[in-house]
């Protein structure tokens, strides 16, 4: 990690997430809050990282999830540092149930974080702006939300679409490169075109090539059980590893399993188009296979040792099966909406 002199103008420090939502929202707060200081961080690292905030007058963070394990510590902190500086954290994971009801917290599962960014923050922004969430929101797959299908009319979809592929592509092609987000932040936050920066096109592209040959490869190797169809190791970005799985596995729930050397186990990510919610299917199902897993309800991720991995896929697949009928039953819908 870089460390930065604590340069007194500068009275705000953004955290926020190193994926496209994270990026878009973090370039939204710098461009209500020019002088700012962007760290990334996640949602295991946020209470680490929270150091960094002492001697700042206000405090954003955007698009980290609540760490359930850490949860209760996470909140003293934050409770502690809405004391001394103002504080808002804008999010849109589903937040623990207890205790969370703090008026500097903006938190809806409906909407993207950059959605919610520039709603929280709008009266210090441009209207323009909002291309910047939209990009997000697409990035985030939450561009079905009414507010931003009501944005999206004040611009030329395609281009739109266009600006938001290369970036969110390039985005997932630059990995760890944390210099390179921030200084995209920068460019995003003063409201400069993604084409307009001078390695997008080149990372854009260079990612889509990746993609295409990993699409093939599962297209070859993908495998089925009822519900779930999966890959292991199909040495390429996980998620989009997870979509393609469940198309050309004709499943409904896309799973991409890694094999991890040091943790002798599987990082695994979760990818659906079926009505149940994997998250929570995830955090009761995983622990019992001595691993951990959650996340949205429609894109979600777990960790699995090894040894438990063939039988803990089994008994997912048996749960989405019968979460499947009875939803079905009940006939309840998305409560997005
Ligand atoms: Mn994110």
């Amino acid at each position: 990690m870089r460390s930065f002199e604590l340069n007194p103008a500068i009275e705000t420090i953004i955290f926020t997430h190193g994926d496209s939502d994270g990026i878009c929202s973090g370039a939204i707060a710098k461009s209500a809050y020019p002088d700012s200081q962007v760290y990334f961080t996640s949602p295991v690292s946020l209470l680490r990282k929270l150091k960094l905030a002492n001697g700042y007058k206000r405090v954003i963070i955007c698009d980290i999830a609540i760490d359930e394990r850490t949860s209760e510590e996470l909140l003293l902190r934050l409770r502690e540092i809405s004391q001394i500086s103002k504080l808002i954290y804008i999010d849109h994971h589903p937040i623990p149930a207890k205790g969370w009801n703090e008026s500097w917290l903006h938190n809806d599962p409906c909407a993207s974080s950059s959605e919610l960014t520039y709603k929280v923050l709008s009266s210090r922004l441009s209207r323009d702006v909002r291309r910047v969430a939209i990009y997000g929101a697409i990035g985030d797959y939450a561009d079905d939300s009414n507010t931003v299908k009501m944005w999206c009319e004040d611009w030329d979809k395609r281009t739109l679409f266009f600006e938001a592929g290369a970036l969110i592509q390039a985005i997932i092609y630059s990995g760890r490169e944390f210099e390179f987000k921030r200084e995209l932040i920068e460019h995003l936050a003063k409201d400069k075109l993604p084409s307009s920066h001078p390695d997008i096109l080149d990372f854009a592209r260079k990612c889509s090539d990746l993609e295409e040959r990993l699409r093939l490869r599962i297209r070859k190797e993908v495998k089925s059980l009822q519900n779930i169809a999966y890959v292991i190791d199909p040495r390429g970005y996980k998620s989009k590893s997870a979509i393609y799985a469940a198309a050309y596995g004709h499943r409904k729930v896309g799973c991409s399993a890694e094999y991890r050397q040091t943790k002798h186990a599987y990082d695994i990510s979760f990818r659906s188009r079926s009505p149940v919610d994997l998250n929570k299917i995830l955090r009761d199902v995983a622990p019992r296979y001595e691993g951990s897993g959650g996340g949205l309800p429609e894109a979600a991720g777990a960790r699995i040792p090894v040894r438990n991995f063939k039988a803990f896929l089994n008994e997912l697949d048996s749960r989405i099966g019968e979460e499947e009928r009875r939803l079905k039953e009940e006939n309840i819908i998305d409560k997005c909406h």
